[in-house]
């Protein structure tokens, strides 16, 4: 395999230098970390489930007009990708209340809330990724106002569609974290495009019917099942056979192989859109 240039190694995936310009390959790595990398495991198979979950999940989003740094699938635990430049934020969309908002406003975790609700996080592992305000990121210009209330539609409608997606096969999205990157035109206008991965890494998906959890809550709260969990999500979506790709700890590589082959094909389909086709509205100047 020829050596290729890593950009950028966070805790979960690699990001190397693509094969054209313009292009990134992120690898999902098999690492899961919790409390910002103080605890640290690798579960094998976790990082080919995640590529193909996000894999679909960013090709349907992209379906119904939410530009996505998403191209193609390039194997079990690769993707080719838009290199984006990146916005140092975590948007974080909540519909029950769990984690971080039910310690710090102490809800019971599960309750259903009044609205989505939509925060945003400061990216910076240095000081824990700390919560932010829409007047921090105007003040420090991390996005101007045109691009926040453009960040909050697109949320807005990632949420709408997936918990269409997820209560169709039995779970509860209970909350998730995106993460978007600016694009430029040609003629300098700007993109902005929804980046980073969509799976139970970054999302909280409780069954329907029992409320438990398959996500990585089950890492995060040493509940054990993590890979089965992640399997199970997999399975109702529709992207690995019953019974799964992990069998007794380890991947079956054959299998896995032979079905990332269905993203390929779905990539190839879709190929290198235009930048100028883009469905977002150029910025205000
Ligand atoms: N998240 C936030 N930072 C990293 C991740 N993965 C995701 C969590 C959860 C949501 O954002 O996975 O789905 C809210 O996290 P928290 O900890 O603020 O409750
Ligand atoms: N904070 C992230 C999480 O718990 C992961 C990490 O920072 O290590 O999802």
């Amino acid at each position: 395999m020829s050596r290729r240039k890593v950009i950028y190694e966070g805790k979960a995936k690699i990001v190397y230098d693509g094969p054209e310009p313009g292009t990134f390959i992120q690898y999902f790595k098999d690492d899961l970390t919790a409390g910002n990398g103080e605890k640290k495991s690798s579960v094998a198979g976790k990082g080919v489930l995640n590529n193909r979950i996000s894999a679909h999940l960013m090709t349907r989003l992209e379906a119904i007009g939410i530009p996505t740094h998403f191209i193609k699938s390039i194997n079990m635990r690769e993707q080719l990708v838009r290199q984006l430049d990146m916005i140092p934020l975590e948007v974080v969309v909540r519909n029950i209340a769990a984690g971080s908002i039910a310690k710090r406003l102490g809800i019971k975790e599960g309750t259903v809330l009044p609205r989505p609700i939509v925060e945003f996080y400061y990216k910076k592992d240095e000081l824990n990724d700390p919560m932010v305000s829409e007047d921090h990121i105007i003040a420090f210009n991390w996005l101007d106002p045109y691009e926040l209330e453009e960040i909050i539609a697109m949320s807005w409608r990632v949420n709408d569609y997936l918990n269409g997606l997820f209560s169709g096969i039995g779970l509860r999205l209970v909350d998730f974290k995106l993460e978007y990157g600016r694009l430029w035109g040609e003629q300098g206008e700007l993109y902005l495009l929804l980046a980073d991965e969509i799976s139970p890494d970054n999302c909280r998906l409780w069954d329907a019917t029992t409320n438990e959890k398959m996500d990585k809550d089950r890492f995060r709260q040493d509940l054990g099942g993590v890979i089965e969990a992640y399997q199970q999500v997999a399975e109702r979506l529709g992207l690995v056979p019953k019974g799964g790709i992990i069998e007794g700890g380890s991947i079956n590589e054959q299998l896995a192989a032979s079905l990332s082959e269905i993203d390929n094909e779905l990539g190839r389909e879709r190929g290198l859109r235009s930048i100028s086709k883009m469905p977002t509205k150029p910025r205000k100047t």
